[in-house]
């Protein structure tokens, strides 16, 4: 049963991330990787190395049977699936068990439940988690789509079940737009996903994104770890997140936090989610929910203590979770910057070669990144290079912190957004923690005169 040696599926920061934690552990790993990672840090550093394919994710990363196999060979006795790529599909998961390897992630009937945002709702309904106000379920002919748009009011958001991170999205301001956009809104996902079920919603004008971290055993035993606010996005791309949200006070977490881990209970859920609501005038609403550790885990470890990739293989090793929510405090304030290989201005990504770099260190500074001087950035995968995260006893004490380490952190060779960043820490909305999804948008689109 014991894990001993864990199969890393995933590249750059992540398979970094999930590489220490497992030597923490005194756990081998293996790398997998394309041929345009061969000289990633964490290839470097893995116990053994196998190439899976070539650049292409579809045929390296998202490659079930390349990566299956690299896993037999190698004596893997887990697959920790990191983000994107391979984390959220349920079949690969599936064959994974099959094949006797232990799988890092929620069980394969959780990542189909969440998948389906129609499903997703249905479930966090029942399980007592607040929703936004629409139809119970999938909407097929326009004529229900009036009916129910007229009870719940304009305006109105229509989403495709198999959508989620914003794909698939269409808001109708008024009744005369319903039917047309009801179709588009189908033929999009149908195009997109292979399934034209949409479904209806109030459309929140302004809210916030607050994200609950929640922890299950698979036995009925979860604890949640807080919320994150990652309401500073651009094109559903997160740019900056914090924990704990600057408008949530700590009766709000206590009691939200309690039914998202109820919910999990209830559920029998495993491993790692991340409940995704949209936060407006003081009340949460569920929009869906993630079956994966996800890129902004590290602000809930810095203000918690708790390792979420130790805990997330401990519970796929059949041990309990470590810490019980009693025992859960939520100390002091965190940030993360996400850097990236881009234009500042443009967003146009920047691959090539790192001529010079210096990470910013220093107390309450962590950087998770793979890069060093003279590796050179693929231009085939997505352009986060590094993550900067900064902890604080308060919310204005790490941001204090985190404008000094931005200046400290230099990369050359390739443009990044640190630029961005370090504007965006002096915006006085930021410094207020007074800023909504709509925010950065606008404040880039003010930014352009
Ligand atoms: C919404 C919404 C407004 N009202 N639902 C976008 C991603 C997907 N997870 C859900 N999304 C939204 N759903 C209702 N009823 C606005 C968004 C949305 C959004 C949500 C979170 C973070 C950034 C966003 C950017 C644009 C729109």
């Amino acid at each position: 049963m014991a894990i001993n040696r864990i199969l890393i599926a995933n590249r750059g920061e992540i398979a970094l991330r999930i590489h220490r934690a497992a030597h923490e552990m005194g756990i081998e790993t293996v790398a997998v990787h394309s041929t345009a990672d061969a000289d990633a840090m964490h290839v470097r550093l893995a116990d053994h190395a196998v190439c899976i394919g070539p650049p292409a994710a579809a045929e390296s990363y998202l490659n079930h049977a390349a990566i299956i196999s690299a896993a037999e060979v190698a004596g893997c006795d887990a697959i920790h699936p990191g983000y994107g790529f391979l984390s959220e599909n349920a079949r690969f998961a599936e064959k994974v068990e099959a094949h006797d390897i232990a799988w890092i992630g929620p069980k394969p009937e959780h990542i189909v439940t969440m998948g389906d945002k129609v499903q997703a709702k249905k479930t966090a309904g029942e399980l007592g988690l607040p929703l936004v106000p629409g139809s119970d379920g999938a909407v097929s002919d326009p004529e229900e789509g009036r009916k129910i748009a007229s009870e719940i009011g304009y305006p109105v958001i229509i989403k495709a079940a198999s959508g989620g991170g914003g794909r698939g999205m269409k808001v109708c301001e008024s009744e005369d737009k319903i039917e047309s956009l009801m179709s588009q809104a189908g033929s999009e996902a149908k195009a997109a996903f292979g399934d034209a079920t949409v479904y209806i919603e109030k459309y929140l004008g302004n809210p916030r994104h607050i994200e609950f971290q929640v922890f299950g055993d698979g036995n009925g035993n979860a604890i949640h770890l807080g919320e994150r606010d990652c309401s500073l996005q651009r094109r559903h791309q997160k740019v900056l997140e914090e924990a704990p949200s600057p408008v949530i006070s700590d009766e709000e977490r206590e009691r939200m936090g309690e039914v998202c881990a109820q919910a999990m209970r209830d559920m029998g859920y495993r491993g790692a989610g991340t409940i995704e609501f949209l936060w407006e005038d003081g009340e949460f609403y569920f929009i869906e929910m993630n079956t994966r550790l996800q890129v902004e885990h590290p602000v809930t470890e810095a203000i918690t203590g708790v390792d979420l990739v130790r805990e997330q293989i401990r519970i796929a090793d059949g041990k309990p979770l470590s810490v019980a929510q009693k025992d859960l405090e939520f100390r002091g304030h965190a940030i993360e910057c996400r850097i990236n290989a881009e234009d500042p201005f443009t967003f146009a990504p920047s691959p090539g070669k790192v001529t010079y770099y210096h990470p910013a260190g220093g107390m309450h500074v962590r950087v998770d990144s793979g890069l060093y001087a003279g590796y050179s950035i693929p231009p085939y995968y997505d352009s986060m290079i590094a993550k900067l995260i900064v902890y604080g006893r308060d919310r204005e004490g790490c941001i204090m912190r985190l404008r000094r380490a931005l200046e400290e952190m230099v990369v050359e060779g390739v443009k990044t957004n640190i630029p961005l960043h370090r504007e965006l820490l002096h915006q006085k909305d930021v410094l207020h923690g007074d800023y909504s999804i709509k925010w950065l948008e606008e404040w880039l689109e003010s930014r352009e005169d």
